[in-house]
């Protein structure tokens, strides 16, 4: 059997659900990239726009020299239950940050595979995984590897298991033949996550002006989040599905990779209230080790005012009013002001 089918196969034994091999050349889309970086549309993701990022993401040998092959990793996590919608003082978290963190989850199973790969060679190979945590345009390798297609929601989407997918690579000093790229898409005419997307983030070219995405909003961004956008995120404590919830290539619901086979799940759907009181040390304790975290503490009391505001729950208002009288964390009280004003 082929090199590339036996690391195939060893891939899907330690869980990953797809996987496919490019060469580590300037990924195809790293123009538009560039522009998007030029156009602000990273907001304030600065690690987007570094020099250093902006050269690795051109050509991958800056990250491991020798660079030849990047091998695309996909697992699936799995999608929330349409039915199960949120009553009116519950909240949302979005379905990749309910899992164990992915980060870590996907790493330690690639360096796995890697060992794997050095084994089937009888060579050591020169190797570095990435999952989420290196400048890499990792929807793009995983299209030009034929995992799937860049959707029109900006999401790489496959079609056996839609866009519920988190994605990783190895870089290697291994040549390896390349797959074929997957040069349709299942988008045609379809424009659904454009219309239901609330604040209109997606661009004509497939990607996202995160400055108005409700994901970085209640994610990434520090600080204040702008008025115009406070209505909008609803009851979202963290992230935002609603462009791949809208999607018909994920109306087939997946169960998700094996690598998250038995981890803990956490409650999608949290009471808002108790979301808003919850004290440090128990947000570190209940979000431990998940992707939630990366809000931190005032982002997330900052989301759950707002959404509390947007849920106007009569049992809140009195929490909201203690909040701005005495809440000494300046955006975590104007965003219980602003609350308050929506009742
Ligand atoms: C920055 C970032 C964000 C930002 C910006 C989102 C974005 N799409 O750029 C924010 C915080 C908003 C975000 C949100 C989310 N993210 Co995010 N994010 C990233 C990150 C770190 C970088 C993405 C990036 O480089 N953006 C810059 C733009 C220019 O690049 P791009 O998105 O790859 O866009 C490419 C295409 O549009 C293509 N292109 C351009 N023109 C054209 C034209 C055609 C015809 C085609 C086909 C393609 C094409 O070229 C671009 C460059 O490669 C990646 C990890 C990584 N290193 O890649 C994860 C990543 C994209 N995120 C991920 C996830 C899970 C999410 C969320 C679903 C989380 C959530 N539920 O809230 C949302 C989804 C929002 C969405 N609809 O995209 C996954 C996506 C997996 C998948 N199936 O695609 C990734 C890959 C992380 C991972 N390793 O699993 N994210
Ligand atoms: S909702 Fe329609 S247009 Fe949007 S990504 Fe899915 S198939 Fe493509
Ligand atoms: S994640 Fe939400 S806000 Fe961001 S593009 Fe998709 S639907 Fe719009």
């Amino acid at each position: 059997m082929p090199i590339e089918e036996l690391i195939k196969a060893e891939a899907s034994k330690l869980g990953f659900v797809l996987c496919g091999f490019s060469r580590a050349d300037t990924p195809p889309h790293y123009e538009a990239y560039l522009s998007w970086i030029e156009a602000g549309n990273q907001a304030g993701m600065n690690f987007m726009a570094r020099p250093n990022a902006i050269e690795a993401r051109f050509d991958p040998a800056l990250l491991l020299p020798g660079c030849r092959t990047v091998i695309s990793l996909a697992a699936a996590y799995p999608a929330l239950d349409p039915d199960l919608d949120p009553e009116p003082h519950q909240g949302k978290i979005a379905a990749y940050a309910l899992l164990p963190d992915y980060h870590q989850v996907l790493k330690d199973a690639a360096e796995l595979l890697a060992e794997r790969i050095a084994q089937l060679t009888d060579q050591p190979i020169k190797h570095l995984v990435c999952a989420d945590t290196a400048p890499i345009l990792e929807k793009d390798y995983a299209q030009q590897a034929g995992l799937g297609w860049i959707a029109r929601n900006s999401c790489l989407t496959a079609r056996e298991v839609g866009s519920w997918l988190f994605l990783c690579e190895i870089l290697t000093d291994l040549p390896l033949n390349p797959g074929k790229p997957t040069t349709n898409s299942d988008c045609a005419d379809c424009r659904r996550c454009l219309m239901a997307c609330p604040t209109k983030a997606i661009l004509p070219n497939r990607t996202i002006d995160a400055r108005r995405c409700l994901s970085y909003l209640t994610i990434e961004h520090r600080g204040l989040i702008p008025l115009e956008f406070r209505p909008l995120i609803g009851t979202r404590l963290f992230g935002c599905d609603t462009c791949q919830t809208i999607c018909p290539s994920n109306q087939r619901r997946s169960a998700g990779s094996p690598l998250f086979a038995g981890a803990a799940v956490l409650d999608p759907h949290p009471d808002l209230l108790e979301a808003f009181l919850l004290r440090e040390e128990e947000f570190r304790a209940r979000f431990q080790n998940t992707p939630v975290l990366r809000a931190k503490y005032q982002g997330f009391r900052r989301n759950a005012a707002i959404a509390l505001g947007n849920a106007r729950l009569a049992s809140a208002k009195s929490a909201l009013q203690t909040c701005t009288a005495s809440e000494p964390d300046l955006v975590v009280r104007d965003a219980a002001e602003w609350a308050l004003a929506q009742y």
